[in-house]
């Protein structure tokens, strides 16, 4: 049995930011394991089903996948100092912002890392070098091809393309100088402290745009997207603030909303369509397929297509639960802020078929049409 939490990912991989920081943050003591190829196919395989990152083993040898689940589980187990605003309004702003970092940011993430001939290179060597660090140099990066070949197969399923690229990079671009503009007057999205929406948008950013070297220079100009970067990287426990007083979610962060309802929600919309009619197809059904299709979306006003990723239902989930379970005086207040941002209308979505994670799968919370 591990003696402190174990957290088993690598570097370059964007999930695994989010969990690193928040255990760094939190001040949880952990051991940071780059898990070889081997440890990957067999025992982290054999342990949660899939060969995935990252995994958290606790001290009590039960492990932990999927970075929401990681970090609600810890969050339970150590509710101080806590991630979670205390507030309605912050609280949905955060789980938003989740969804967005971890089902719409992949695609730049993914753009940069394999489109970008230096990007895809340094990550190549970073797959053979974390996969088979047995190996000399030349026959990791053979080794890890297979691995590496399939992260970038993900391309089209994600919805990058060359007539998508332009968009993705003007997406990008104005994030990080949006952000830049909010983190020159808060450390962090939500004040002094930071929230599930730091983490999942830090994890992309960090390790895929900042970290590959051929976009680095994207936040040349982002002096305090930089430094918020450094904050969560090394976080110093004697800095650590509150979330802004009066549930407030500053202004600043309304851009990032925009754009989030503009062209990330519409495709979410879709993808619930999609569920439901395949539950109306399915009656009875336990679980539905990995992905429904294709289909349209835009990203910084370009238009693609994109496979329907089921999973992303289950994210989405998250803020939609917590808004339809406020009460009449949360509502009002979350419902101020939410025509503030023009998103009222697309937030009374209705979930008709939700998923539950069980034993590291996803299955329908109810068969289908019971
Ligand atoms: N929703 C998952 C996503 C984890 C994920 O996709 N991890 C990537 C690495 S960053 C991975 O292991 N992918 C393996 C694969 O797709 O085959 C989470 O939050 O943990």
């Amino acid at each position: 049995m591990p003696a402190r939490h174990q957290h088993y990912g690598w570097l370059v991989s964007p999930y695994s930011a989010k969990t690193r920081a928040y255990l760094s943050w939190k001040g949880i003591p952990f051991d940071d394991i780059a898990p070889s190829a081997l440890r990957m196919y067999f025992s982290i395989r054999k342990a949660v089903g899939k060969v995935i990152m990252p995994t958290v083993r606790t001290p009590g040898g039960s492990w932990l996948q999927d970075t929401s689940d990681i970090i609600d589980a810890l969050e339970l187990e150590f509710p101080s100092p806590s991630t979670v605003p205390p507030g309605p309004r912050q609280r949905l702003a955060s789980l938003l912002l989740e969804l967005h970092g971890d089902e719409w940011l992949p695609i730049l993430g993914m753009h940069t890392r394999w489109t970008i001939p230096a990007n895809e290179q340094f990550a190549r060597a970073e797959f053979g070098r974390y996969g088979f660090p047995w190996l000399p140099g030349p026959l990791q990066q053979r080794m890890a091809k297979p691995m590496a070949d399939k992260m970038a197969s993900y391309l089209p399923v994600l919805g990058v393309s060359a007539e998508t690229a332009p968009g993705i990079e003007a997406f990008g671009r104005s994030l990080i100088h949006q952000l830049d503009t909010h983190l020159s007057e808060h450390p962090y999205l939500m004040g002094g402290r930071p929230c599930l929406g730091d983490l999942s948008l830090f994890g992309p950013l960090w390790a895929h745009v900042y970290r590959d070297p051929g976009s680095r220079h994207w936040f040349d100009e982002a002096p305090a997207v930089e430094q918020w970067f450094e904050r969560l990287l090394s976080p110093d426990p004697s800095q650590r603030g509150q979330f802004l007083p009066d549930d407030d979610v500053p202004d600043s962060l309304t851009p990032l909303f925009h754009t989030l309802f503009a062209e990330q929600f519409p495709f979410v919309e879709k993808l619930v369509d999609a569920i439901d009619g395949y539950c109306e197809a399915h009656p009875g059904a336990t679980r539905v397929p990995r992905s429904l299709g294709n289909h349209e979306f835009t990203i910084g006003g370009h238009t693609g297509t994109r496979r329907l990723i089921t999973f992303s239902q289950w994210m989405a989930q998250r803020p939609l639960d917590l808004y339809g379970s406020l009460d009449s005086d949360q509502r009002a207040s979350v419902d101020e802020w939410l025509r503030h941002i023009g998103a009222l209308e697309p937030m009374q979505l209705k979930i008709s078929n939700p998923f539950v994670r069980r034993e590291f799968t996803m299955g329908l919370r109810a068969p289908a049409g019971s």
